[in-house]
């Protein structure tokens, strides 16, 4: 499944939920449930910096943990005709722009199925804003995708 289409899922499951929350009244001087919160953390995408790809991660197992190691999961689709990007070589780093310096690790991505690729040994030892680069490598042409990320 690509990640807008869980996107969209999970937009669909919240319209439902909340619609049949709606549906069933709270008795009198019931406290208003607690909302659930999410354990997997949504999918982020954006545009590689020269438009051929489309890049989606989230953290695998959780949100970022802080100081400890942990791994993302990594979807490539062409953005042209949302194909999904076999075969390539993903490599990853994270920076920390103001602080001048990256991960103490060097991450290592393998391939899955479908577009999807896992990487292994993220680890951000410092709460504040990273930057993460998720470069796609396909045919020795190389193509790096941006995100912020802001580790509290
Ligand atoms: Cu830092």
């Amino acid at each position: 499944m690509s990640p807008l289409t869980e996107r969209l899922l999970a937009a669909l499951c919240c319209a439902l939920i909340s619609t049949c929350g709606n549906d069933e009244p709270s008795a009198p001087g019931t406290p208003p449930t607690p909302e659930v919160e999410a354990v997997q953390p949504d999918w982020e995408t954006a545009t590689s910096r020269a438009g051929r790809y489309r890049v989606a991660w989230r953290p695998a197992g959780g949100p970022i943990p802080l100081n400890e190691p942990f791994e993302l999961d990594v979807e490539v689709r062409t953005a042209a005709d949302d194909a999904p990007v076999t075969g390539g070589i993903v490599s990853v780093i994270a920076e920390m722009p103001e602080h001048g310096h990256g991960m103490l690790r060097e991450p290592r991505a393998t391939e899955q199925e479908g577009g999807r690729y896992r990487v292994k040994g993220m680890l951000m030892h410092m709460t504040g804003r990273w930057v993460l680069s998720i470069d796609v490598i396909v045919n020795s042409v190389s193509e790096s995708t941006d995100f912020e990320v802001v580790l509290e």
